[in-house]
């Protein structure tokens, strides 16, 4: 288990402990005091990370209730504690039903079906895979006939995507996609069923909750459903409301994945899910791809026709690699946009359910604005799986950040994160716990690594010692130098995303140009470098490419950390002195200082590479110096003549992301290690303070601040290691 925020993990188990009922786990204690059919697969995803027995109890609890049909159901209904929500099985009346189980109490729809993936992390995680085969082997036909009865009854012309026939069958209830077809069921009050809602029960702010409009819509599809007595085909023929939804097709397409590994790990043939897989893949994108909105949208069967309201359902064929990767280019300047919150935007939360620009996105209710765990768990590792790392990294940790600032809620305010709906959300903690490991588990390999390979790099290794020397006079070496890694930049560097291609780049021309021309160095003289502004620039792309260099000579394969000592050992010859990337960076740009890992400083006396030495520091350096890593800078070239412009964008990107936390309620700011590391050159405590405040753009983060100056706590961040590739 990671060590990292461990409070917080503690909190996180503490919750699902609670909400623990011995055989499964309620979604929330009071609001939701039943198991859920989703809710119950994104725990065992988390319970998977440390508690191998409650996360398969949690799924076998769940499928004891499965119907003969094949359907899971969308609440098991604890009997002790009927009462508290609306509605219970005295209204389903799932008894109609031949297919329903006689001894288990359930509702009548089901929905998103997670489960094969939460297996999947089951067995992948558990301290011994082999120990969980038994379970896998019990699960995996229950898990078959329930993919089996999706694509039997939910898809009637065989197309690989099936339909939905109630909100409640989405997980995300009040969608604003749902309100179209919901506008066709014209409700006459006199036949609708009486009833009474209980969620209202419970303190929670009616505005977050779906409307009684919407209520009366959700109990006549219940209504209709009873009456056909839970006849698929009867069903079908009355029921207005019929959706092929992308979220919920996503997500069964990625279990099919799963189901197919589960399959191969328990000697079973994989062919039947991989097939799924493929068919529903293949249809979403042809069919729910809106060109012109350039996303996936819900497909509305009654009409025919795509439902040209986009949410945040719309990017998740990312998350079961089912978006061509145009597609994906597409749909991924949308969601890196304003409307659902771009990356280092500062002033909100990714990714909020709703585009943010839309009249009726509401930030606080439910489904119609406000950000979701399980759903961005779920869009974060979609946009890995298309390289998208930064955005991902970048969610991952401000998702962190949600339950950590303001509690382990069900959903939150996409602007400014309070937390909403019910608190000691099961969902939120658990998915806590895998966000928690998942994003550090590299960083903790990372130092073993370190460990490990200690002994394979313990001399200088000069890069630039070829005999090659480049057809440009000394004069203009500088200049050709920099043009040189402005070509590599802009064919090997994504900037946006702060990655670097080293594969390609290894064979490319670009840097084989790059490589001869730094030969030349040792014919070069810094003192040609004229201004600041000059000297700044080229230092500051030297540094970053050196570590380029460094990581492709070397074959570094994930974390700089590989290769001890990385930033001393590996040089560049410059006239007739070594340049390690920490001479540049603690020596010229930094002043000569002694760095914090140190005990002498770069320089030391008579050393003529002080002649050198950039004064004053300019603190804004430490968010252009690249690290190969996924903690620091994001790469780019810098211009000299636009480098104060470029140094400030670099500032303002990092304060605020995810590396400048700051927690009024709990007295405190979380910040990256690079500001206690480098205090000094931002002039101390208070200074760094001040940096922070005139970088910031969320105006309560910035009051917080100024006010409590010397009160305020601050904690320092990890950093992760891992390589920027
Ligand atoms: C109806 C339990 C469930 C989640 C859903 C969420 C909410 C229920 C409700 O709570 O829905 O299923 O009563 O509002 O929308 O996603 O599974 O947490």
């Amino acid at each position: 288990m990671s060590r990292i925020f461990a409070d917080y993990i503690e909190k996180a188990k503490q919750i699902l402990a609670s909400n623990w009922t011995g055989k499964s786990t309620k979604p929330a204690p009071a609001l939701y005091p039943h198991q859920w059919n989703w809710d119950s697969g994104f725990i065992a995803i988390g319970k998977s990370r440390y508690n191998t027995f409650q996360a398969i109890l949690e799924i076998e609890t769940l499928f004891e209730a499965q119907w003969a049909n094949g359907m899971l159901p969308q609440i098991v209904f604890n009997p002790k504690e009927l009462g508290h929500y609306f509605p219970e099985p005295d209204f389903w009346q799932t008894e109609r039903s031949p297919h329903s189980p006689g001894n288990k109490l359930t509702s009548g729809i089901t929905m998103p079906p997670v489960h094969a993936i939460a297996v999947e992390e089951i067995y992948q995680n558990a301290s011994q895979p082999r120990r969980t085969l038994p379970f896998l082997k019990r699960i995996y036909p229950k898990l078959i006939a329930l993919h089996e009865y999706l694509y039997r009854e939910r898809d009637p012309e065989k197309e690989g995507l099936v339909y939905i026939r109630h909100p409640w069958e989405s997980g995300i209830d009040n969608s604003p996609t749902w309100d179209i077809p919901l506008s066709r069921i014209k409700i006459d009050k006199a036949s609708l069923p009486e009833y009474k809602r209980r969620d209202l029960e419970h303190g929670v702010d009616p505005n977050m909750r779906p409307s009684d409009v919407d209520y009366d819509r959700y109990i006549y599809l219940l209504d209709l459903f009873r009456r056909c007595d839970y006849d698929e085909e009867c069903i079908r023929r009355s029921c207005e409301f019929l959706i092929q939804d992308p979220l919920f097709n996503s997500i069964l397409c990625r279990a099919n994945e799963s189901l197919a590994r589960i399959a191969e790990a328990i000697g079973e043939s994989p062919k039947l899910p991989q097939s799924w897989a493929k068919k529903t893949s293949v249809a979403i994108k042809r069919k729910l791809w809106h060109e012109e909105h350039g996303i996936f949208d819900a497909c509305d069967l009654m009409k025919g026709e795509l439902i040209e309201i986009d949410t945040a359902a719309g990017f998740l064929p990312l998350f079961a690699g089912a978006a061509t990767r145009e597609q994906a280019e597409t749909i991924y300047e949308r969601l890196n946009s304003a409307s659902f919150c771009g990356l280092h935007q500062g002033n909100c939360f990714t990714i909020p359910n709703y585009d943010t620009q839309k009249e009726d996105f509401d930030r606080l209710n439910y489904w119609r604005g406000p950000v979701w765990i399980n759903i961005n768990w779920m869009l974060a590792l979609g946009l890995r799986r298309y390289g998208y790392t930064l955005k991902a990294d970048s969610m991952q940790k401000d998702l962190l950040q949600l339950p950590i600032r303001f509690g382990f809620h069900e959903y939150f305010d996409s602007f400014d994160g309070t937390g909403y709906g019910s608190d000691n959300f099961g969902w939120t903690a658990a998915l806590f716990i895998a966000l928690v490991e998942e994003f550090y588990k590299g960083e903790e390999k990372g130092l073993d690594l370190k460990r490990a390979m200690k002994k394979i790099f313990s001399s200088s290794l000069v890069l630039n010692s070829d005999q090659e020397m480049p057809d440009v006079s000394p004069e203009k070496l500088g200049a050709e130098l920099m043009k040189s890694i402005k070509s590599v930049k802009d064919s090997y560097y994504d900037t946006q995303r702060g990655l670097v291609d080293y594969e390609r780049l290894r064979q490319s021309q670009e840097f084989r140009n790059y490589r001869i021309l730094t030969n030349g160095l040792k014919e070069f003289d810094p003192n040609t470098l004229k201004g600041r502004k000059e000297k700044l620039a080229f230092w500051i792309n030297l540094y970053n490419t050196i570590v380029v260099d460094g990581i492709i000579t070397l074959k570094i394969k994930s974390s700089v950390k590989e290769a001890p000592e990385f930033f001393k050992k590996i040089k560049y010859q410059i006239g007739d002195f070594l340049f390690s990337p920490d001479d540049i960076e603690h020596g010229i740009l930094r002043g000569n200082v002694r760095p914090y890992f140190r005990l002498t400083r770069p320089f030391g006396v008579g050393d003529q590479r002080k002649d050198w030495i950039l004064k004053p520091v300019d603190p804004r350096i430490h968010f252009a110096l690249v690290c190969g890593s996924r903690s620091c800078a994001p790469i780019d070239y810098y211009d000299f003549e636009k480098i104060d412009q470029q140094l400030e964008k670099a500032a303002s990107s990092f304060i605020n992301s995810s590396e400048v936390l700051v927690l009024p309620e709990e007295g405190k700011m979380l910040i990256s290690k690079i500001f206690s590391w480098y205090e000094k050159d931002f002039g101390g405590r208070r200074a760094i303070l001040d940096f922070i405040v005139d970088y910031l753009v969320d105006d309560a983060a910035k009051d917080f601040i100024r006010q409590e100056h010397e009160r305020l706590k601050i904690e320092y961040l990890h950093y992760d290691w891992n390589l920027n590739r």
